[in-house]
């Protein structure tokens, strides 16, 4: 029975969240593990800021801001303002009242000497989540952008500050050489009945997790599944910047570039019913409805995700 297996996703950002809310509604929250990017993870103001772990533990939580998909829901910006008003400190980086206690906790944690997974743990526990949510890795591994007009950027300075409007040429994850896979990544993995890859942007989401020495090697060797889910929908993403990166990269605006990307590491893969039909080579695929608008959209995706994998061995 798919319900009582084990699964951990690797995942990003707001995309990826959406699954996780919906496998939360699916699966007993003990048998989750998430594996989450910290590619765009900075220090800012002398804060350690973890977008995507942030974003998926408040989603989990159900707390997140249900208009950005990240930061609290029912926060406000007194402490930026005044930054802003009274400093001249340019507020670029949207950063919440409410959401500046998890960056001084957490940046404090990290201080005394706790890791990113311990930190994540005390965190996630505090907030409530039964769900386990690892960083990819707790060395710092910053996703760097080269861009055609201006040179590296720092992946939020690209993101946030520059709104993602320059154009890349390519995407590097500094350090990924010194990373190693922690123990709790690593037991997640092997103990995974299957293992997903949320609909996130497989380069700047994905690809850094897939950076850390020994992942990929210990991905294509699992017999468990191993399979990804669209991040391209009728040739476009759905949100952000994946479909502008691909064209910028020279690569097909198509699912089918997206199951390429992942070739080696995944058993199948999740298409969605507006994208053509497509020949995935010797992976298993399927067509279901990968656009999350509500809870029920993103309930039904992973459920039909799972039913199909499940139906593999009957
Ligand atoms: N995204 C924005 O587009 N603008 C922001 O000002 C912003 C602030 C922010 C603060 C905390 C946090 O956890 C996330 C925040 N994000 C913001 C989202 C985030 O930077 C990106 O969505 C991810 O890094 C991409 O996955």
């Amino acid at each position: 029975m798919a319900l009582a297996r084990s699964i951990a996703v690797l995942i990003g950002g707001v995309g990826g969240a959406k699954l996780a809310s919906g496998l939360l509604d699916a699966v007993p929250a003990e048998r989750l593990a998430f594996i989450v990017n910290t590619g765009d993870d900075f220090r800012h103001l002398g804060l350690k800021i973890c977008p995507d772990l942030d974003t998926l533990m408040y989603t989990l939580a159900g707390l997140v801001n249900p208009v950005s998909g990240w930061g609290l829901k029912d926060d406000s910006i007194a402490a930026l303002d005044f930054l802003a008003q009274c400093y001249q400190v340019e507020p670029w980086f949207r950063l919440g009242d409410k959401d500046l206690a998890t960056h001084l906790l957490r940046t404090h944690w990290l201080n005394g000497g706790r890791s990113l997974t311990e930190a994540t743990a005390c965190l996630t526990k505090r907030l409530g989540i039964r769900a386990a949510i690892f960083p990819m890795c707790d060395e710092e591994l910053p996703t760097i952008v080269e861009t055609l007009a201006d040179g590296e950027l720092g992946f939020q300075e690209y993101f946030v500050k520059r709104a993602w409007q320059p154009v890349v040429r390519a995407l590097r994850y500094e350090n990924c050489e010194r990373a190693k896979l922690s123990p709790q990544v690593h037991s997640a993995l092997v103990n995974a009945d299957i293992v997903l890859i949320a609909p996130s942007n497989p380069w700047l989401s994905i690809a850094p997790i897939l950076s850390i020495p020994g992942l990929r090697d210990l991905l294509s060797q699992l017999m468990a599944p191993v399979v990804a889910v669209t991040p391209i929908i009728a040739g476009d993403a759905v949100k952000g910047p994946t479909a502008k990166i691909m064209r910028e990269l020279g690569l097909d605006v198509c699912a089918r570039t997206v199951a390429r990307f992942y070739q080696g590491i995944i058993s199948g893969f999740v298409d969605d019913i507006r994208n053509d039909p497509a020949d995935f080579a010797d992976l298993r695929s399927v067509q279901l409805n990968t656009l999350m608008n509500d809870q029920a959209d993103k309930v039904a995706l992973a459920r039909a995700t799972l039913d199909w994998i499940g139906s593999w061995s009957a």
